[in-house]
C-alpha cells in the first residue's frame, strides 16, 4: 500500500563525477594498503555509486604517524593562532564556494534531501567552521591567585593527535562538528567517516587542502568500524578520542580507549527523546513541531522525538492531526523538489525499522497510518504514526532511527515528568505549552541535554549538544567543546620578592 503522497517536479539529478575515493593521509590521496575497495550504495535504488579505499590498521597507523609528525614537529601546533584562524576561515569559504557538489554527493551517498543538504545542513557546516575559526586565537589560560610567594598561571594547550568516528546520519555535520574544536585548539587530527557515507568528506577534505591546511594535520579515512575504528580505539600514539554513533559501539569505544592508553573520550550516543505536548499548547503548531521532530532526515537523528506525550484532553484531536500529517507527506527521490522524506540508509536500517513496526502492532498500538515499506526498489518506508503505545513496548524504549511516530497519553505533569525521564538515554526532549511555570517546571526536571521549548531541533554553532546517561558523555559545539581538546597545565613560578 503506497498510501502517501508522491512528488511530480522534475528530478535534479546527480551530476557530480566521484573522483575522490582514496584515502587522505598525510596531504596525499592514497589507496589502501592492502589495495581493497569497497562499494558505497545509493540508498533510492540500492546501486553501486563508487568503489572507495578500504581503510584498516596499517592505514590508520600511517595516518597516526602523519598526524603525529604533524603536531610534534609543526606545522599546526606551532602556527600562529592568528595563522591556524585565518586558514580555517579559508576552509569554510572553499566549502560555501562549492555547496552544490558537496550537497548532491551528501544525498547521494545517504538518500537525504538535497534541499536540505544545500540549503540547512551545508550552511550550518560552514558557520561551524567559522565560528570555531573564531575561537583559535582568543584561547588563553587564567591567573591564579594562590596563597604563597608564587606566580601561577594555567596554559591551555592542545592534547595532541585526536581520533574522531562518525556516522552517517549527518555525515559533512558530524565531520564540521569533530574537527572544528579540535584543529581550533591546535591539535591534529585522524578521522574515520562511516562506511555507508565516504564520499562527501573526502570531496570537503580535498578541498581543505586547497585553502592551506598543511599536510597531515587531517587525514581521512574510510573504512569499517571493527577495522579501521577499532584501530584507531585502540591506538596508543591517539591523545584523544570523540564518537558520535550508537551506544552499544560507543560502550565498546570507551573500554579500547582504557584498554590502551586511557585517552579521553567524548561520545554522542543514542536517544528515545520525549516530546511533550502539554493541554494548553498550540495543538497545531505541535502537531506540525512533533512530526517534524520525527520525520526530519527519515527519523535517522540521534535526538528524534520519538516520544511524542500528550495530554489526555487533546489525545484524540492530537492523534487525528498527526495522522492527516503524516499522509501528506511527500515521499519520493531526494533529488526532487518538493520531496519530504527520502530513503532509509541502508538495507540493514530498513529492515531493523520495519521490525520495530512489526513489534508495535504486536504489541497492541494502534497502527494508525503507514506501516511497511515504499516503492518497489530502494530503502523507502511509509511514514507510520502509532496512537495508544505504552512505556513498556519496545517501540516506545528503543531507537527505531526510522520515520515511525509512537504516541503515548498522559494525565499530569508529574507523572509526565516520571515516564519522559524513564529511559537508559537522556539526549534531548521537547516541552510545548503555553505556561512558563510548566515550561520552566518541565525544562528543570527532564534529565536530558537539551530542551527545546515551543521549538525543536533547534541547532547552533554556540549552543552546546550532548546527552545525559547512555546518550553519551561531554558537550559538543559552543565554547563547551574546546575544553574536550585542551590540556590545562599549571605553571608556579616561586617570586624572589614576595612584596611584589
Ligand atoms: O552505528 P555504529 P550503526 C544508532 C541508530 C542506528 C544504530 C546502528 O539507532 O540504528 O545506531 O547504526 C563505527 N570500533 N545510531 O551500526 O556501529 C562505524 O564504522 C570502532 C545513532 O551505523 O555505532 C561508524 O563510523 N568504530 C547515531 C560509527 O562507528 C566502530 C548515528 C557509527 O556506527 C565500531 C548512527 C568498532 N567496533 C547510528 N563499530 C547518533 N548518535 O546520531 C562501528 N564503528
Amino acid at each position: 500500500r503506497f498510501s502517501t503522497a508522491v512528488a511530480t517536479e522534475t528530478l535534479i539529478a546527480p551530476n557530480v563525477k566521484v573522483d575522490h575515493t582514496q584515502l587522505l593521509i598525510d596531504g596525499k590521496f592514497v589507496d589502501a594498503a592492502s589495495g581493497k575497495t569497497f562499494p558505497t550504495l545509493d540508498p533510492r535504488t540500492g546501486e553501486v555509486i563508487a568503489h572507495v579505499a578500504e581503510g584498516d590498521k596499517e592505514d590508520i597507523n600511517r595516518a597516526v604517524a602523519a598526524a603525529r609528525k604533524a603536531f610534534d614537529e609543526g606545522p599546526w601546533p606551532k602556527m600562529t593562532a592568528y595563522e591556524r584562524s585565518c586558514i580555517m576561515f579559508r576552509m569554510a569559504d572553499i566549502i560555501e564556494k562549492n555547496i552544490t557538489e558537496l550537497a548532491t554527493l551528501e544525498t547521494w551517498d545517504n538518500g537525504k534531501l538535497y534541499a536540505q543538504a544545500a540549503e540547512i545542513e551545508l550552511p550550518m557546516i560552514v558557520r561551524i567552521i567559522r565560528y570555531y575559526a573564531g575561537w583559535a586565537d582568543k584561547i588563553h589560560g587564567l591567573t591564579v591567585p594562590a596563597d604563597g610567594p608564587y606566580h601561577v598561571q594555567t596554559l591551555h594547550e592542545p592534547i595532541g593527535v585526536a581520533g574522531q568516528i562518525i556516522p552517517w546520519n549527518f555525515p559533512l555535520l558530524m565531520f564540521a562538528w569533530k574537527i572544528g574544536p579540535a584543529l581550533a585548539t591546535g591539535n591534529t587530527v585522524v578521522l574515520k567517516t562511516a562506511e555507508q557515507t565516504p564520499l562527501s568528506a573526502i570531496f570537503a577534505a580535498k578541498l581543505f587542502l586547497e585553502a592551506g591546511l598543511p599536510p597531515g594535520v587531517l587525514n581521512v579515512i574510510s573504512g569499517y568500524g571493527p577495522t579501521a575504528g577499532a584501530a584507531l580505539a585502540r591506538h596508543m600514539d591517539v591523545d584523544k578520542l570523540a564518537f558520535t554513533g550508537s551506544t552499544s559501539t560507543g560502550k565498546m569505544i570507551l573500554e579500547m580507549a582504557s584498554k590502551s592508553n586511557l585517552k579521553p573520550v567524548t561520545l554522542e550516543l543514542g536517544g528515545k527523546s520525549p516530546f511533550i505536548i502539554c493541554e494548553d499548547a498550540d495543538i497545531d503548531h505541535a502537531v506540525e513541531q512533533a512530526h517534524f521532530a520525527l520525520f526530519f532526515n527519515q527519523g535517522q537523528c540521534c535526538c528524534a522525538g520519538s516520544r511524542t506525550f500528550v495530554h489526555e484532553s487533546v489525545y484524540d484531536e492530537f492523534v487525528e492531526k498527526a495522522k492527516a500529517r503524516a499522509l501528506k507527506r511527500v515521499i519520493g527521490d531526494p533529488f526532487k523538489a518538493g520531496v519530504e522524506q527520502g530513503p532509509q540508509i541502508d538495507s540493514e536500517q530498513y529492515e531493523k525499522i520495519l521490525k520495530y513496526i512489526k513489534s508495535g502492532v504486536e504489541s497492541g498500538a494502534t497502527l494508525e497510518t503507514g506501516g511497511g515499506k515504499c516503492g518497489i526498489k530502494g530503502y523507502y518506508i511509509q511514514p507510520t504514526v502509532f496512537s495508544n503505545v505504552q512505556d513498556d513496548m519496545l517501540i516506545a524504549k528503543e531507537e527505531i532511527f526510522g520515520p515511525v511516530q509512537s504516541i503515548l497519553k498522559f494525565k499530569d505533569i508529574n507523572e509526565v515528568i516520571k515516564r519522559a525521564n524513564n529511559s537508559h538515554y537522556g539526549l534531548a526532549a521537547g516541552v510545548f505549552t503555553r505556561s512558563i511555570d510548566t515550561a520552566n517546571t518541565l525544562s528543570r526536571a527532564l534529565k536530558a541535554g537539551t530542551v527545546w521549548v515551543n521549538c525543536f531541533d533547534v541547532f547552533d554553532a554556540a549552543i552546546p549538544f550532548g546527552g545525559y546517561k547512555m546518550s553519551g558523555q561531554g558537550r559538543e559545539k559552543g565554547i563547551y567543546s574546546l575544553s574536550n581538546y585542551l590540556q590545562v597545565k599549571a605553571v608556579v613560578t616561586a617570586l624572589k620578592n614576595p612584596a611584589w
